[in-house]
């Protein structure tokens, strides 16, 4: 395990107190993520009883919580149409592009849209949101992650968090992955844990405050 990876075996078991200075970032929990969405994420769905947990325990304890969402044009540069990866998905505005049904979506969250432009794609909440200056505006210096997917724009999010300077929380069943490839998923923990992030499962945490 290299030197800076704050992941340790036997963390599974250790707490993990909120504390001042603490944000969740809800990645991309959007209907055409889904298992039935344009873009499903098999057992996507699941994530969103867990992340309810999390959001309500932040809220509850006055920290933040922020959701990233996809909001692409009609005409993305990542759609099949266009050249790209991916089917046509999360168009802003549409039925796809909402929260997942049932996400408890705080009134005080706050919402950032990325890749909104048809030439650029971002799978990360950081590109070109204004993500890291919002939460440094909040005084925030640790953040706690989950959403979809695990392998695309999580492990993105998540590697851009630790490139600003922010100390990472993955919390590995908030997520699920695409695998395209299989193994993509287990692939991207590994590489959250090699670029400094700690994995905990959401029921280490405990408490709140300071
Ligand atoms: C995503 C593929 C394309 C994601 C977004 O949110 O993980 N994946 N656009
Ligand atoms: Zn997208």
């Amino acid at each position: 395990m290299p030197q800076h990876s704050r992941s340790r075996p036997g963390g599974r078991d250790q707490h993990l107190a909120l504390r001042a200075g603490d944000a969740l970032v809800v990645v991309d929990v959007q209907r055409d993520f889904l298992p039935d969405g344009a873009l499903g994420v098999p057992d996507g769905d699941a994530v969103v009883p867990v992340l309810n947990r999390c959001i309500e325990r932040f809220g509850s304890f006055d920290r933040p919580v922020v959701l990233s969402r996809d909001w692409h044009p009609a005409d993305h540069c990542s759609f099949r149409d266009q050249g790209g990866p991916w089917p046509p998905h999360c168009i802003a505005g549409s039925d796809g592009a909402e929260f997942a049904p049932g996400l408890a979506v705080p009134a005080r969250a706050h919402i950032v849209s990325k890749a909104t432009t048809a030439q650029s794609d971002a799978y990360s909440a950081f590109q070109r949101t204004g993500l890291g200056e919002l939460l440094r505006s909040l005084g925030c210096g640790r953040l706690f992650i989950g959403g979809l997917a695990t392998d695309y724009c999580v492990l993105a999010t998540v590697r851009d968090a630790i490139g600003e300077g922010f100390d990472v929380v993955v919390l590995r069943d908030a997520m699920r992955a695409v695998n395209v490839h299989p193994g993509d998923g287990e692939r991207a923990e590994r590489d959250m844990a090699d670029a400094g992030a700690e994995l905990v499962t959401s029921s280490q945490l405990v408490g709140g405050g300071t």
